[in-house]
């Protein structure tokens, strides 16, 4: 157990996905050096989004689905902050879709984790956007009528530079892709699949198991075209792995004064300066 950033006590049930998570995300942050006033996690509200509560770093727990305004509001505020996200499928493509979508647009500097259980854990076990169709949950008795959204692919229509996908029982892999995110220049997306034991009863660690593959290492997560293929693949078999990943300007980038200039927090403010674009009202 990693207690370089303290061990808080949880409300997760007992063999719950999370904590898997939450050791990777702790040794992954000690392998990448990082210290804790060099990190900020931002989240929403659900089960997953609790994390800023669970690990001694910085931490914003706002509304839920929205995870992703202050977190690139931080990025911009101070550029030299590690700025990630944990939050939850729900939080994440459902109630913060509409963030989700404009965020890979925006690529501000952000390790976006999602724990992906396919379910609403927090209130008690309706259908999520990634829940399969047909599934029986709490709420939808006959099963769901919805197609799921596909966030993989979702992600790679709308241009992100990053999109990757791990598993909450597979410790190496998940804490290799954290690293691999959060080292990344942008926005990176890692979609995790976190068992929920106690209202997902299909989306087992189990059935995870069983359909899990990892991407070979000869697989070129340079091609686009190659991307989408995998983010096509679900069934019997799924792939977990970087599966797409290219170099790309980010919001800072592409605004000279906080590329070039210090980190806004750090940056002399002048009121005096106001006075010149108020004679334009004279
Ligand atoms: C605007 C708004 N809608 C609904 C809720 C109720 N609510 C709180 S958490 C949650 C679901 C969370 O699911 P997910 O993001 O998948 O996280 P999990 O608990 O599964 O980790 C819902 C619907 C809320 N708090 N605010
Ligand atoms: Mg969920």
């Amino acid at each position: 157990m990693n207690t370089a950033f303290e061990t808080y006590e949880t409300a997760w049930c007992p063999g719950c996905g999370n904590f898997g998570i939450l050791n990777a995300l702790k040794d992954a942050l000690t392998e990448l050096g990082l210290k804790s006033h060099q990190v900020v996690i931002a989240s929403g509200i659900g089960q997953a989004a609790k994390i800023p509560h669970y690990i001694n770093v910085n931490g914003f727990n706002g509304l839920h689905g929205r995870a992703l305004p202050p977190a690139i509001a931080i990025n911009i505020a101070n550029k030299d902050l590690k700025v990630i996200i944990d939050s939850g499928d729900g939080d994440t493509y459902g109630e913060g879709g509409n963030h989700f979508i404009h965020a890979i647009r925006r690529n501000a500097n952000i390790a976006h984790f999602v724990h992906d259980n396919q379910i609403y854990g927090l209130t008690k076990g309706q259908a999520s956007p990634t829940t399969a169709k047909g599934q029986k949950t709490s709420l939808q008795f006959d099963g769901v009528i919805l197609d799921p959204v596909k966030p993989i692919k979702l992600a790679l229509t709308m241009g992100a530079g990053f999109v990757a996908r791990s598993f909450s029982g597979n410790y190496e892999h998940l804490k290799k892709m954290m690293k691999e995110a959060i080292s990344y220049n942008g926005y990176a997306l890692l979609d995790i699949f976190q068992p929920c034991v106690t209202f997902n009863k299909v989306n087992t660690f189990k059935w995870y198991n069983e359909r899990v593959y990892e991407l070979p290492d000869d697989y070129d997560y340079t091609d686009i075209d190659n991307a989408f293929k995998v983010a096509d693949e679900w069934g019997d078999r799924i792939p977990i792995g970087i599966i797409y990943k290219v170099e790309k300007p980010t919001y800072i980038d592409n605004i000279k004064f906080l590329k070039d200039g210090p980190p806004l927090v750090d940056a002399k403010l002048d009121p005096m300066m106001a006075e010149k674009y108020l004679d334009d009202f004279r």
